[in-house]
């Protein structure tokens, strides 16, 4: 495997975001424009628990006795479980191993407008048109847990600008050039945009190929914003307690480059109604 860093770039110019990052469908670190968002300054797990402690959540639990971060094991265990934000960040204070319970895409605006304001638009880096942004950029969410919380590699149909608000977390992101060493499309897992290699911890003889996989890593810091383009896999594991924000947004160029998986996810639909009506 080849180990490449992400560049951080200091507050770049939008056209130069555009030219060098986005045409090129290449991840970047973007810093010094969110660091001085309110979020940064006020969001913790603390601030949470005691302003907004009855808001409803819903979180990933992951049961398992396999130690390993295995992805198959994700899919297959994993529940999507609600409760109260209060009652999450207690759980996370207090259980021994609560690891595997991580709240995740939280539309923290919709269900909490207040917190709207601790955050300033991203318009000029996604550059969606005003007239088309309902359509072409998902409302915010937020991904909040423990120290170790994993989030397998898989892909998304869009661009996305992931901003680390609180506590560190390490990302590993994957060219989609590479989607054959990651095993692509692997269909028994439910969605063609996951993969089944561990790939913190692969295991090369059930996955030779991703021997030659080329990783980017990059460890967030608060305040700093990760470009993750569209369909460049990707896997995150939070370093201590976490939050992040994710805007996700759509251009013709993502969806041109989401052709192949819908026609892998197309096919496969038709072969199983195939298979059902013989
Ligand atoms: O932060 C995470 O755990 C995963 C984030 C992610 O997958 C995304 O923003 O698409």
């Amino acid at each position: 495997m080849t180990r490449q860093c992400i560049e951080r770039l200091e507050r770049p110019a939008p056209e130069e975001f555009h030219r060098r990052f986005v045409r090129m469908n290449h991840p970047v670190v973007i810093t010094g424009v969110a660091d001085s968002w309110k979020a940064i300054k006020h969001w913790s797990p603390d601030y949470f628990g005691s302003a907004f402690a009855d808001a409803k959540v819903s979180f990933t639990a992951w049961e398992s006795t396999n130690l390993a971060n295995d992805p198959t094991d994700y899919y297959e265990k994993r529940r999507r479980l609600g409760t109260r934000l209060g009652n999450f960040i207690d759980l996370m204070k207090t259980e021994k191993d609560f690891s595997r319970n991580y709240i995740t895409q939280f539309p923290v605006f919709r269900d909490i407008p207040l917190l709207r304001e601790d955050v300033e638009p991203l318009d000029e880096y996604t550059r969606v048109p005003a007239a088309l942004r309902s359509r072409f950029t998902k409302a915010p969410t937020m991904w909040l847990g423990p120290a170790h919380t994993v989030t397998p590699v898989h892909f998304d149909g869009a661009d996305n600008l992931l901003v680390q608000i609180f506590g560190r977390k390490k990302l590993i992101l994957i060219p989609p050039a590479q989607s054959e060493k990651l095993y692509y499309p692997c269909l028994r897992l439910g969605h063609v945009h996951y993969s089944p290699v561990d790939v913190e911890d692969p295991d090369l003889e059930q996955f030779p190929k991703f021997r030659d996989a080329t990783l980017f890593e990059v460890t967030l810091e608060p305040g700093e914003i990760l470009f993750i383009p569209v369909r460049w896999w990707h896997h995150a594991r939070s370093l201590e307690t976490a939050i992040s924000l994710n805007f996700w947004w759509y251009s013709m160029r993502s969806l041109f480059r989401m052709r192949h998986p819908y026609f892998v996810f197309q096919k496969d639909r038709v072969a199983k109604k195939l298979r059902s009506v013989r």
